[in-house]
Order: structure tokens, then C-alpha cells, then sequence
């Protein structure tokens, strides 16, 4: 058995978990926060048979999309921050990052 751990958008969210729902699969949502932007995001737990990690991790995939998102850097420790002008810069964040760990034991009672 494997652990599907899939860091998404909220965005993404609600869809994904309906497509994993509709074909079968069981899911776990947890709010998380990213470190670097410090942002509300999503990550599920999704336990599966090894042969099923493909198709879960297909259905991520064509759910999660990437958007690009304008973010300003902190000023620079230690620099004269009268000089320092923050251009904001922009980044790509998604489709998902995800993670596939093997799972010693699964009991369910
Ligand atoms: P955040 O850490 O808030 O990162 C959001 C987006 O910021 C990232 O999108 C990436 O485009 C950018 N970014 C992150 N760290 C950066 C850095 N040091 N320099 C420049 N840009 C940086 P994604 O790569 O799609 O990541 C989305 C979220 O997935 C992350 O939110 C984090 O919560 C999680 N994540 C990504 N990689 C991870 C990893 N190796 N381990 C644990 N969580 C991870």
C-alpha cells in the first residue's frame, strides 16, 4: 500500500476531490500553509493499492492547474532599506507537489 501525499491549491481542491471520490478513492484534506509564501494551501492524504498510485496521481494531475502569481520580495537583512526597492517578481505555483510513500501498516477498525 502506498500514501498519496499531494500539496495543492485550494483553488484545485474541491475538484480534485470529487474526481477522487467519483472514482472510488479515499481521501484525507488537511489545511497547510506554505513556507515560502506563507500562504493557505491544501494537502491531501490519499492511501491507496500500489497498483492504483498511477491512476490517482493521473487524476492530480489533469485536475491541478499551475498559476502564475506576483510576489515581492523581503528587503535583504542587513542592507539600508532606504535603498532597497522591492520589485515584485513573479513565480509559478502548481499544478502539485506530490509525494508517494510506502505504508509499513494500514488498519482501519
Ligand atoms: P510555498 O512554499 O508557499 O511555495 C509557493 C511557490 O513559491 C512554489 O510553488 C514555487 O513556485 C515558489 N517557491 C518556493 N520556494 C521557493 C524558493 N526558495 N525560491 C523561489 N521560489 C520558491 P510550488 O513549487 O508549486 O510549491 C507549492 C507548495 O508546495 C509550496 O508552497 C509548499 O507548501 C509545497 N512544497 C513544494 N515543494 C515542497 C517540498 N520539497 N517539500 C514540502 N513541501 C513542498
Amino acid at each position: 500500500m502506498k500514501l498519496v501525499v499531494a500539496i495543492i491549491q485550494d483553488k484545485d481542491c474541491h475538484r480534485l476531490l470529487s474526481s477522487l471520490t467519483q472514482a472510488g478513492f479515499r481521501a484525507t484534506k488537511l489545511a497547510s500553509t506554505g513556507g515560502f509564501l506563507r500562504e493557505g494551501n491544501t494537502t491531501l492524504f490519499v492511501g491507496v493499492d500500489d497498483d492504483q498510485v498511477e491512476r490517482v496521481v493521473g487524476l492530480i494531475r489533469s485536475t491541478c492547474r499551475a498559476r502564475e502569481q506576483l510576489v515581492t520580495p523581503l528587503s535583504p537583512m542587513g542592507g539600508p532599506a532606504d535603498a532597497y526597492i522591492p520589485y515584485p517578481v513573479e513565480i509559478v505555483v502548481g499544478g502539485a507537489t506530490v509525494f508517494v510513500l510506502t505504508v509499513e501498516r494500514f488498519e482501519k477498525f
